[in-house]
C-alpha cells in the first residue's frame, strides 16, 4: 500500500471524519451536497472530475478544498506517471474552482514548489509532499483547537455560522469544530448554536451532522435569529472559520458572518475566527481586496431544488462577505490566539514562524 493510501487507515484509526482520500488509483470523497441524510462516497477519477466537484460543492470549505488542491496535484502526476505538464496544467484548473478561499492556492502553489523529475521520481515526491501537508494540517486542527478550547469555559453557549468542521478540513475539527470539539472532550459543559446559513444551510446540514456525531449539544437556528438570541442572552461566544484572513486581519468568511459581527460588538459579545496559519494571507493588504466569490443566484431561488420565489425574480449569491477586524476579538491559530493590534500581532507572527 502507498504512504498515501495508509493515510486514510491511519485516520480511519483514530476515528476521524475524512473529507476527502486516495484509494486504488483514483479519490474517494464523501459528497457534502446529499448530507445528513445521505454518506454518498464518490470516486473522482481525475482532476477535472474532482474541479467539478469542488465547483458543485460536493467538497467545501476552505480546509477541503486545500487538501483537494493536495489530492489533486498528486493524482494529476500518478495518472499521467509523472508527467510535469499534467501537474501544472492540474494547478491552473483546481486554483480557477473557487476564488475566495486562499488554501487551495497555497497548497497548490506549495505542491507545485516540490516538482522534481519525471516519472515515478515525480510520483513519489509529491506523494511525500501530499502526505507531509495533509498530516500538517490535521496537526493545526489539534493545536488551534487546544489554544481555542482555553478560552471556552464552562457552561459556555457558543454560535457558529456556516460548517468549519471535520469535513471542511483535515478530519478532527476543521477549524471552528476543533475549538468547540476540544472544549467538549476537555469535559467542558457547552452547547452550541448552529445557523441554518442560507442558501446552501451548510450549519443545517453538515453542522448539526457532526456536532451531532460528536455528542455536542446544540439548537438550530436561521440566520435572522441570531440577534435576537445575543439579545436574549442565549449566546455568550461566537467561533467562526475563515476562507481568507488579510495582513490587517479584516477575514473573509460566509456571507452572513458580517451580520453576526455587528450584532456581537453591539451586545459585547467576543467575536473569534478559528483558522490557521496558511488561511493567513500576507499578500492581501484588507479586506477590500479580497475576491468575493459570486454564485449563481438559481440557489437562492431555489432551496434544495424547490423554488420559493415566483419565476423572474431577480436574486444575489455573494458566497462570502467581509468582516472587519475592529469587530473580532481575536483570531485562534495554531501558534496562539492573536489579538489587537492585528495587523503588527499577524506581522511578528510571519517573521517568527516563517508561514
Ligand atoms: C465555507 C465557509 C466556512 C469557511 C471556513 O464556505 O464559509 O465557514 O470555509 O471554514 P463554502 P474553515 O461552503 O462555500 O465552501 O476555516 O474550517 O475551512
Amino acid at each position: 500500500m502507498r504512504a498515501i493510501e495508509e493515510l486514510a487507515v491511519r485516520y480511519q484509526e483514530k476515528a476521524l471524519a475524512l473529507p476527502l482520500w486516495f484509494e486504488a488509483g483514483s479519490l474517494k470523497l464523501l459528497d457534502q451536497t446529499k448530507l445528513p441524510f445521505k454518506e454518498e462516497i464518490n470516486t473522482m477519477e481525475n482532476v477535472e472530475q474532482l474541479g467539478d466537484a469542488i465547483r458543485s460543492m460536493m467538497i467545501r470549505g476552505s480546509g477541503a478544498i486545500g487538501i483537494c488542491g493536495v489530492y489533486g496535484m498528486f493524482l494529476a502526476a500518478y495518472q499521467s506517471n509523472g508527467n510535469p505538464e499534467a501537474v501544472r496544467e492540474a494547478g491552473v484548473l483546481l486554483k480557477s474552482t473557487r476564488p475566495t478561499a486562499v488554501n487551495l492556492m497555497k497548497t497548490v502553489d506549495e505542491m507545485a514548489a516540490a516538482v522534481k523529475g519525471t516519472g515515478s521520481e515525480l510520483v513519489d515526491v509529491l506523494e511525500a509532499k501530499a502526505v507531509a501537508i495533509i498530516d500538517r494540517q490535521l496537526d493545526f486542527e489539534y493545536k488551534l483547537g487546544e489554544h481555542g478550547a482555553s478560552l471556552i469555559e464552562d457552561g459556555d453557549t457558543i454560535m457558529t455560522h456556516c460548517h468549519s468542521g471535520a469535513l471542511g478540513g483535515a478530519g478532527y475539527g476543521g477549524r471552528a469544530l476543533s475549538v468547540i470539539r476540544r472544549a467538549h472532550e476537555q469535559g467542558k459543559n457547552i452547547h452550541v448554536y448552529t445557523c441554518e446559513t442560507r442558501p446552501y444551510l451548510q450549519g443545517a446540514r453538515i453542522t448539526a451532522y457532526e456536532l451531532k456525531k460528536f455528542g455536542i449539544p446544540h439548537t438550530l437556528i436561521t440566520d435572522n435569529m441570531s440577534g435576537f438570541c445575543m439579545n436574549t442572552g442565549r449566546i455568550n461566544k461566537i467561533v467562526v472559520g475563515s476562507d481568507r484572513v488579510s495582513a490587517n486581519g479584516d477575514l473573509a468568511n460566509k456571507v452572513g458572518t458580517y451580520m453576526h459581527a455587528l450584532a456581537a460588538k453591539e451586545h459585547g459579545i467576543p467575536f473569534y475566527t478559528a483558522t490557521s496559519s496558511h488561511t493567513i494571507d500576507f499578500d492581501t493588504p484588507s479586506g477590500d481586496a479580497i475576491e468575493v466569490e459570486m454564485r449563481n443566484s438559481d440557489e437562492v431561488v431555489q432551496i434544495q431544488g424547490v423554488r420559493i420565489a415566483p419565476e423572474g425574480t431577480d436574486a444575489l449569491y455573494p458566497s462570502f462577505d467581509i468582516t472587519p477586524s475592529r469587530l473580532i476579538s481575536g483570531i485562534i491559530t495554531e501558534k496562539g490566539v492573536i489579538t489587537v493590534p492585528f495587523e503588527q500581532n499577524l506581522n511578528r507572527l510571519n517573521e517568527k514562524v516563517n508561514i
